[in-house]
């Protein structure tokens, strides 16, 4: 045993609240029970099969519809004070807007089993799960998104409000806008590259308004919540011979995107989005970027209460070789993205284990946005599914640490941390392939058991001891 590296006891306040998170798609199952409708990844499973990596879809998966209890028991064993889920839409209204008290019943039934058990609900609105009779309607290429976004954020409020006072209205619109409406490589697969994203941010930014202001306007007085939305972003560096604006320009493009519509003081994209959108495009009056009137840019300025931040990993930039397509996000931000070779890679082609970057990203929003609060709402690691996973301890306590560093010498905001994911799941187009929960689940038994791996005992230890050494 040779220890290359000093250790640090690392001590973390009562404030500092741990938990795990998840998402209705990835864990729930009961697809199509008691009135529930399609939603995009339903239809995506059944019609492309093949375009899931193991071809498996998440029809029964974990499924927490039934065994909700089972995650809480899991969150219970672990220490944890928080449970990040999301609600999935299309159990809670359908196509005539008729409300789906089967729906509502099972969240009503998961939070107050949260409560009982001591565990703050922090509820994602909309985790990529869009009812298929408003993707038919245009989805989030089409305004009328907004009206129904809005409907049914006041259907939760109503419903969950007296208890939920955390809420979450999107998550990652950089990933779905981008996977879902450019690249075609999520579902609804609409292929509309350098166009389709920048007209999703754009609603998803109203509907994230609207949702705000209704909360403000009608439940804020009497819930006493608050509401955030997730992002997610990298942390870039320049690789040599790329000058640091450029690094700049990139964190501008991808979380800047959406924070400084609504964290900066002068709202609206950031302008050297607007200005490079703009000179790019050459082939229409206006730009591919839709333009925020002044109604809009007021509407979004300050309305969050909170940043809910994903990080997994950070990247080089470097100057453009690789074509991307005519137009997209990528031509537009002018910058390829690599991988330093110093990174230890986990199971997933994407993730590499650089906590550096958090630590780098959280300077960067306090210095940006004047110090806004934090929470950490998704951060964790890949691995074949090992119930000793020590590499996903190592990478969680390195990241942990980052986050003690800028709470403790950056006086950074930050609040909470729930790691993803509570168990493993539906890891999206990689099918079960990959795993990414602190418990193993059992899919082939018929009470689809919740088995903690080590990551478990390493959270209770530090939920207990409110300190841990890395
Ligand atoms: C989260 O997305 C999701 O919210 C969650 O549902 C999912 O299960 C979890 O992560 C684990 O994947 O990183 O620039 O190379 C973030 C994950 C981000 C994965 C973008 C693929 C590729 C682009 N995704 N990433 S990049």
């Amino acid at each position: 045993f040779t220890n290359e590296r000093e250790q640090h006891i690392y001590e973390f306040s009562k404030d500092f609240k741990f938990g795990a998170a998840s998402a209705s798609y990835q864990i729930e199952g009961g697809w199509n029970a008691d009135g529930k409708t399609p939603n995009i990844w339903d239809t995506l499973v059944h019609t492309r099969p093949e375009l899931i990596k193991d071809q498996s879809n998440a029809d029964v998966g974990a499924d927490s519809y039934h065994f909700y209890k089972e995650d809480v028991k899991a969150l219970k064993n672990a220490g944890l004070e928080v449970y990040r889920f999301s609600i999935s839409w299309a159990r809670i209204v359908n196509e005539t807007n008729v409300i789906n008290q089967a729906g509502i019943d099972y969240y009503n039934n998961l939070i107050d089993e949260l409560i009982k058990e001591d565990i703050e609900p922090l509820v994602t609105m909309y985790h990529w799960d869009l009812p298929q009779y408003i993707e038919d309607l245009g989805g989030f290429q089409d305004p009328i998104l907004v009206e129904h976004f809005k409907f049914y954020a006041n259907v939760l409020f109503k419903s969950f409000g007296d208890r939920v006072k955390r809420w979450i209205t999107f998550n990652e619109p950089w990933i779905f806008c981008i996977d879902g409406y450019s690249s075609a490589t999520k579902p609804p697969l609409i292929e509309s590259p350098g166009f389709g994203e920048y007209l999703c941010g754009h609603h998803m930014l109203q509907a994230h308004a609207a949702a705000y202001k209704l909360y403000n306007d009608d439940y804020r007085e009497q819930q006493t919540g608050e509401i955030g939305i997730c992002l997610f972003s990298n942390f870039f560096y320049p690789d040599s011979g790329v000058s640091p604006e450029v690094a700049e320009k990139t964190q501008q493009f991808q979380l800047g995107w959406f924070t400084h519509p609504i964290f900066s003081s002068e709202g609206n994209y950031p302008k050297i989005m607007i200005d490079e959108i703009k000179d790019k495009t050459v082939d229409q009056p206006l730009s591919r970027l839709p333009i925020m009137d002044d109604e809009m840019k007021n509407s979004l300025i300050g309305a969050a209460d909170f940043l809910a931040l994903n990080y997994y990993t950070s990247r080089l930039v470097a100057p453009m070789t690789e074509v991307h397509g005519e137009r997209s996000w990528q031509s537009d931000v002018g910058v390829d993205f690599i991988i330093d070779e110093k990174w230890e890679k986990a199971k997933s082609w994407w993730l590499y284990n650089v906590p550096q970057g958090l630590h780098d990203l959280l300077k960067w929003i306090k210095a940006e946005y004047n110090n806004p609060t934090v929470l950490i709402t998704e951060n964790g690691y890949s691995d074949d599914g090992q119930l000793d996973d020590d590499d996903r301890i190592n990478y969680i306590k390195a990241h942990l640490a980052a986050i003690h560093r800028a709470i403790h010498q950056d006086r950074c905001k930050v609040v909470a941390y729930t790691v993803w994911s509570i168990i493993d799941n539906f890891e999206w187009m990689e099918g079960f392939t990959e795993k990414f929960g602190i418990h193993a689940v059992n899919l082939t038994s018929p009470n689809k058991e919740r088995i903690a791996k080590k990551s478990v005992s390493f959270f209770k230890d530090l939920t207990d001891q409110r300190q841990m050494i890395f």
